[in-house]
């Protein structure tokens, strides 16, 4: 994206970041705080590359922002908040660089908001590439904050690795990096490639607002919390996977019981479930979650990927699946 009239232009690449202790359900809607913690992983195979490019208004104009994804213009209102904060960042830690007009083009070799963590890699990789083409030097913790605004999960999307993010937390932070497990893999399992039908912002509303098991959610997942960081801390997958389990079952149920309620499933999501149930019964370490979409993730240990990609050939043919490691961080390409 050369621009001529830039002036500042940067490029970041960034890995989605996959919970496996999930976040649903926000402490502060305005600020965009979570309410429930969450620890997630950033997955290699698949990234976000976005470009951001600052120029100067011509005197007396206001031209409009503008943040295209895949080419298409996006008009939702978190990335007008996110471009706010964005702005008085800039205002605040470098006064000199003046007016400026922001254009984004971001695109992702994954599909968009179907629960495959777009948000996260975008709204980090948004971040990473704003702060630097407006010549901003911050402290990570300080750019996984910017994201957050933008999209919760997202403060997580900034670092690589294992990253946690505390309830009430405004930034999130790296526990280990890449090279902490490295046998563990993560097989990305696309059921549908459409856009979900809800947004996972207006989901967790209606779940906060209407779920009798909302309360009692979050504070499980707390204590689902605190066990899952020691398992980590033993890079042991047997007391690890049914934590995990526990948790996007759990995150599920307050959605399935929320008025209206919010059903991202579909059967074939249903049908792999059911097959990590039976490979666990054989005897295998294999644990499945899922997010704010129809698509299963498998977590295993990678002496178990070419039986269980065996199993899923089998059993499902057509469905496209990534093997994934855990990612290492975001990284820039300053392009003025
Ligand atoms: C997560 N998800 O921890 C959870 C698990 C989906 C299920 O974060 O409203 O795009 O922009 O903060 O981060 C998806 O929600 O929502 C999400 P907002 P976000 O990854």
């Amino acid at each position: 994206m050369p621009n001529s009239n830039s002036i500042g232009q940067a490029t970041a690449i960034t890995h989605p970041n996959l919970a496996i202790i999930k976040y649903w359900g926000k402490e502060d809607e305005l600020d965009n705080v979570p309410a429930s913690p969450s620890l997630g992983i950033a997955l290699d195979e698949l990234h976000t590359v976005t470009t951001v490019c600052l120029t100067r208004p011509k005197s007396g104009g206001r031209e409009a922002n503008k943040v295209l994804i895949d080419g298409k213009l996006q008009s939702e209102r978190r990335f007008a908040d996110f471009l706010a904060v964005f702005r008085k960042l800039v205002d605040k830690k470098n006064p000199g660089f003046g007016r400026f007009t922001i254009a984004a083009q971001s695109s992702s070799n994954f599909p968009a908001s179907a629960g495959l963590a777009s948000s996260a890699s975008g709204f980090a990789a948004l971040a990473l590439a704003g702060t630097s083409a407006a010549r901003l030097k911050l402290p990570i913790k300080q750019i996984s904050s910017l994201a957050r605004t933008g999209s919760v999960s997202a403060a997580r999307s900034v670092f690589g690795g294992f990253v946690y993010l505390g309830s009430g937390a405004v930034h999130a932070n790296q526990i280990h990096n890449e090279a902490w497990w490295p046998e563990l893999r993560i097989i990305v399992i696309e059921i549908e490639k459409k856009a979900k039908q809800i947004s996972s912002r207006a989901a967790m509303k209606e779940t906060k607002e209407s779920s009798p098991f909302y309360r009692p959610w979050i504070d499980d997942s707390k204590e689902n919390m605190d066990k899952a960081l020691v398992a980590l801390e033993t890079r042991n997958l047997d007391i690890l996977g049914p934590l995990i389990r526990r948790s996007y079952l759990r995150m599920f149920s307050t959605m399935f019981s929320s008025y209206p309620p919010t059903i991202y499933w579909k059967p074939a999501s249903l049908a792999v479930i059911n097959l990590c149930e039976k490979l666990r019964a054989e005897g295998f370490n294999t644990w499945e979650t899922m997010d704010a979409g129809p698509q299963i993730k498998i977590l295993c240990l990678e002496k178990e990927v070419p039986s269980l990609m065996k199993r899923l050939d089998t059993q499902f043919n057509n469905l496209p699946t990534r093997i994934c490691k855990v990612g290492g961080p975001p990284y820039l390409k300053n392009n003025d």
